[in-house]
């Protein structure tokens, strides 16, 4: 009895004291209001393998300080939802994450992973929770979540699409890629409420990731990081609460051929569909099972984004503190 009632307080007092665990690197930055860009886990945790993941994960972090701004890699270490790993804290969670131990968390899976004390990589929904707690407004990935194929059926619409409807966190990202339905996946981000431009002059389409043109278009276009960074400014000023998505097509030097590319993510789906992977699962292991079929060029081609979408992040982040001064 005594024993409960003293867990039961010291959960009530950890309660209390439960916020995010903020890096002093962070901490300071924040605080001198330097450009700050957050960056994900699940992409270091499922969806590159080992050892690409903790290369992309160091080269990531450094493409960002190069282009003048802080970075802040988010995650759960033991069930401590934490911005700005340090770089042992990032090679545990890859370390973990061979092993097959580390949970994938969206919104619904942050309080199982506290509770539970678990390592977590942060898919775009979490950590974009994660960046609004800190008070970080810029966040940089690779590729989207969206409306699966099949998901006006299955439901399949990733948790990255309410969270960019309710979150106001800037994302960065080389669009949703064509294992989803992107022409759905455009459609609920409208519903949701969700800014969406690519950059590019206007009428260029959304990006499919590892192609230039997903064929989409796009409801906006950015020419530049300063655009970017006014429309993220009136927005917060409007206090609008949503998100907004930033799409880069990737350079032309690694985007991959879309014929070539779109036949083995078919195939993926198909046996995918043939294996009953669904849920939270789907996603990486349609990523494995493309990084298999094209011998790895997907998974160079992933990195090669991450760092140009980080580099553009870290410039609107640069032009948004200014106009935040
Ligand atoms: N797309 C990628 N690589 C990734 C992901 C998406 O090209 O690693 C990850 C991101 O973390 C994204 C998550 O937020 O998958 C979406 O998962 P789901 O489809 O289960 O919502
Ligand atoms: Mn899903």
């Amino acid at each position: 009895m005594l024993r409960t009632s003293a867990r039961c307080l010291s959960r009530r007092l950890s309660h209390r004291s439960l916020h995010v665990s903020v890096s002093d690197e962070i901490k300071e930055a924040l605080n001198a209001r330097k450009p700050v860009v957050s960056l994900e886990s699940t992409i270091i945790s499922h969806g590159l393998p080992f050892p690409q993941n903790i290369e992309m994960a160091l080269k990531v972090e450094q493409a960002i300080r190069d282009n003048g701004a802080v970075p802040a890699t988010t995650a759960f270490i033991n069930g401590i939802p934490k911005v700005g790993l340090l770089e042992n804290e990032i090679e545990q969670l890859a370390e973990h994450a061979r092993h097959g131990r580390v949970n994938k968390v969206s919104r619904r899976d942050i309080p199982y992973s506290i509770a539970n004390k678990l390592y977590g990589g942060t898919t775009i929904s979490s950590t974009m929770i994660l960046s609004h707690k800190a008070g970080i407004e810029v966040f940089a990935t690779g590729g989207l979540g969206g409306v699966h194929k099949g998901g006006e059926l299955t439901l399949d619409i990733s948790a990255d699409l309410e969270e960019l409807g309710r979150t106001p966190v800037a994302v960065v990202c080389a669009g949703p890629k064509a294992i989803l339905d992107i022409p759905r996946t455009m459609e609920y981000l409208e519903t949701k409420g969700c800014m969406v431009a690519t950059m590019g002059p206007s009428g260029t389409n959304v990006p499919g990731f590892y192609t230039r043109d997903s064929g989409v278009k796009s409801p906006y276009n950015f020419g530049s990081c300063l655009e970017a960074a006014e429309i993220i400014h009136d927005g917060n000023v409007f206090h609008l609460n949503s998100g907004y998505l930033f799409c880069v097509p990737p350079p032309e030097e690694v985007a991959l051929d879309s014929a070539f590319i779109n036949s083995i993510i078919e195939q993926a789906c198909n046996t995918a569909e043939a294996n009953g992977i669904e849920g939270k699962e789907l996603t990486p292991y349609l990523l494995k099972e493309i990084a298999l079929k094209t011998n790895g060029a997907s998974v160079q081609c992933n990195v090669s984004f991450v760092l140009n979408n980080a580099k553009v992040a870290a410039k609107i982040a640069v032009e948004l503190s200014k106009l935040n001064e």
